[in-house]
């Protein structure tokens, strides 16, 4: 795997980073992806835009948590790989390290990662489906109603055809435009708005990074595309 020397040069000296993840960092802790490597995330027949969206949270939450709760005992056994703790260094190595993550799975956090934008949220939290009360599910069973309102809960993550977190997107985008190099790295760049931070830090004159074993829309607009695992690229930055 060759890094540039500018890139090298770039890593020593910047001191504003931002980072873009998605499913394929996750993929050698051994978290399904979606798209990448040929495998289409199916639930009972249905395609996974289907299950994780708006209209199937009206029509049919139940299916919804029978989704969300398969995948969040799945996750419970597994762990962050190199490519997590990597990331989580350079919070002490960049002045200002910004971790953007389509993500809900909460590796870069058990990581060590802190202050992680989770523009998708988080599989770990369920949601009143009226106040907005929040519960974790960490080593705890969720409620069966809000406790303050008494209405349904959802799982806390944003599904296709909603809105980001408020204000997340936009705090993204501000850092996205004040950085000087971008990493993208693990995702098909297909869902926006997220897909659109790359674009955003181009834009601003940040030398753009891919880091994905796979080419992407994105590659073309990239200064540097590294070909590989996250797990075994990222290591390489010393
Ligand atoms: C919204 C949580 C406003 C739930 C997720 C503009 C154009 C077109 C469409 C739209 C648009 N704007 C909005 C839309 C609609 C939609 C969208 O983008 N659709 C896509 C399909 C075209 N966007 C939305 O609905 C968003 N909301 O826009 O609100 C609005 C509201 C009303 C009406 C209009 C607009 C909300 C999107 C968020 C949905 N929730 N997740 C859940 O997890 O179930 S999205 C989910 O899918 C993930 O979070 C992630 O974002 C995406 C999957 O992508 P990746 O993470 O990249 O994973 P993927 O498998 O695709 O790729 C993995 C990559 O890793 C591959 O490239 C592979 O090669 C690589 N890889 C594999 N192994 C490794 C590796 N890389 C490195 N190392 C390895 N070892
Ligand atoms: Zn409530």
């Amino acid at each position: 795997m060759h890094i540039s020397a500018e890139l090298q040069q770039l890593f020593a000296r910047v001191k504003r980073v931002l980072v873009l993840t998605g499913a394929g960092i996750s993929a050698e802790s051994g978290v399904p992806t979606f798209r990448g490597g040929g495998n289409t995330a199916v639930w009972k027949g249905m395609p996974f835009d289907v299950i994780s969206s708006a209209e199937m949270v009206e029509r049919d939450l139940p299916a919804v948590w029978e989704w969300f709760d398969y995948r969040r005992n799945f996750l419970e056994e597994l762990t962050p790989n190199p490519a997590h703790f990597e990331i989580a260094s350079w919070q002490e190595r960049f002045a200002e390290l910004t971790l953007v993550t389509q993500n809900i799975d909460g590796l870069h956090q058990k990581a060590g990662s802190r202050a992680v934008i989770e523009l998708h949220g988080n599989i770990w939290r369920a949601r009143c489906t009226a106040c907005g009360t929040t519960y974790s599910m960490v080593q705890q069973k969720r409620p069966d109603a809000c406790l303050e309102c008494g209405e349904a809960l959802r799982p806390d993550v944003v599904l296709f055809g909603e809105m980001l977190p408020p204000g997340a997107f936009e705090f993204a985008a501000a850092l996205a435009s004040q950085c000087e190099l971008c990493f993208v790295v693990g995702t098909s760049a297909l869902v926006y708005p997220a897909a659109g931070l790359p674009e955003i830090a181009k834009a601003a004159g940040a030398y753009v990074v891919e880091v994905n074993p796979e080419r992407t829309p994105l590659s073309v607009l990239c200064d540097e595309v590294l070909t590989g695992k996250a797990g075994e690229v990222l290591p390489l930055f010393q």
